[in-house]
């Protein structure tokens, strides 16, 4: 259904330089068009415009040296004229849990001035279902000049698309050509442009729908991750109780041929799957029930291992705990929204044990250990002094820790190092 004809774009702006919108804007430049990047932030765009990136992604800093250095990609905070915008910037949720569509807001209102009629604009950020309309909603507010989708349907002078991102962090660069694209309209012809758009730089296939599915299957996809794992966070805890092993449990169910359980850890971190379910919860908070108690079970998962951990050192009358890892995830250097940081923070603060901190992805420990004057070691020393050992984060670091060491102490082995 894509419109081979509907692909051609010479410049194209990016509303949002962070995690998905910087390496987006890269791409799309890395392919011969005018991309401007555009952010509230002096310093990201101060830091781009420099040719260097001011987030953690491999390989990302190659590319974004070399496209600014052709004059393909320019950052400002000045809004300006583009063939399509693609707005790719946070959406957190409040207190309550309630999304927060304020910077989708503000990013239409950065656009609006500047939008032109035959201009194509794209939301990437993870949103709750109607948010694309909402969109549509406020740029009709601030053009009234403009005709879009839900006044004109096909005869809009702006197309307007929802096309979620499903990088992996660690593996944007790859997964950003490589995926299939779901590509929302919010009308055919929006749909069949955005994939024009997308198919200058997307190997994988482009899958036309409804904007509002779009928006569905992205929180789905990443609502059935987050099911998943909380089912294997709660297999640990009770074959805790029924002292099993569970990942010889799991190792051993996953030999059904329809059977593949995920891994139990010390909660769900990252900014992604910790966040979308509430969004289906929130729009539909009788029916969720499932998909709101993974959530409580994974978010209930570190205070579990805390107390477990500080159960332990009761035994000892001077319990050294050593932390192995503080990322949200294995072989990252990424702290935000950790499970492992939380817990490592909750043990310092309990003070009931002297907390020792291996974490070989990171040079330094982030300040809230470190003005608690928490001490970073190597994974051997920690060994050497810890009677408790943590495993919180399976770093191929860690992979085959001395057993001469381990059999002398107690082990809590929250993600498996020991069971790969
Ligand atoms: N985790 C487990 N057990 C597992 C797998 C993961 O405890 O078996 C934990 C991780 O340790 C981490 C958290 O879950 O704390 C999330 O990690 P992840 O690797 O599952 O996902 P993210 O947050 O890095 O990226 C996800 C991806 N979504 C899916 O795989 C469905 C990615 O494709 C999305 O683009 C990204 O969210 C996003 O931006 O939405």
């Amino acid at each position: 259904m894509s419109n081979e004809a509907d692909g051609k774009f010479n410049t194209v702006s990016v509303v949002g330089l962070g995690y998905i919108g910087l390496p987006t804007a890269a791409v799309l430049a890395s392919r011969g068009l005018q991309v401007i990047g555009i952010d509230v932030s002096e310093h990201a765009v101060a830091t781009v415009n420099a040719g260097k990136i001011h987030i953690v992604e491999p390989d990302l800093d190659i590319v974004v040296r070399s496209v600014v250095s052709t004059g393909n990609l320019k950052a400002t905070l000045i809004p300006q004229a583009a063939e399509a915008f693609i707005i790719a910037v946070p959406t957190p949720f409040k207190e309550d849990h309630q999304p927060d569509l304020s910077y989708i807001k503000a990013a239409a209102e950065t656009i609006a001035p500047v939008l032109q009629p035959g201009n194509l604009v794209i939301l990437e950020s993870t949103s709750p279902v109607g948010t694309t309309e909402q969109l549509a909603g406020w740029l009709a507010q601030c053009r009234e000049d403009l005709s879009f989708p839900q006044q004109q349907g096909e005869k809009a002078d702006i197309n307007i698309a929802y096309c979620p991102e499903r990088v992996l962090p660690g593996n944007v660069l790859q997964e950003l050509v490589a995926n299939d694209r779901i590509i929302g309209g919010m009308t055919p012809r929006c749909a069949a442009r955005a994939a024009g758009l997308y198919q200058i730089f997307v190997r994988g296939e482009c899958l036309l729908t409804h904007a509002r599915t779009a928006e569905m299957a992205k929180l789905t996809e990443n609502a059935y991750r987050d099911v998943n794992i909380g089912f294997a966070n709660e297999l640990s805890v009770i074959c805790d109780r029924l002292k099993i092993n569970v990942w010889e449990l799991i190792r051993l169910s996953n030999r059904h041929p329809r059977v593949n359980i995920l891994k139990p850890g010390p909660g769900v971190g990252g900014h992604c799957i910790a966040v979308d379910p509430w969004f289906i919860v929130s729009a539909a908070p009788q029916e969720a029930r499932l998909i709101r108690m993974a959530r409580e079970v994974n978010d209930g998962k570190p205070n579990y291992v805390i107390n477990k951990a500080l159960k332990a050192a009761n035994q000892f009358k001077q319990p050294v705990i050593g932390c192995f890892g503080l990322s949200f995830k294995p072989d990252i250097d990424d702290l935000r929204e950790s499970p492992a940081l939380a817990i490592t923070l909750a043990l310092v603060d309990a003070k009931v044990a002297e907390i020792l901190v291996v974490e070989p992805n990171v040079k330094q420990l982030p300040d809230a250990l470190t003005r608690r004057e928490v001490e970073k070691v190597h994974h051997n020393e920690a060994l050497e002094r810890a009677n408790i050992i943590l495993l919180l984060v399976a770093h191929k670091e860690f992979n085959g820790l001395s057993s001469d060491f381990l059999n002398e102490k107690v082990v809590i082995d929250v993600a498996g190092v020991l069971n790969h």
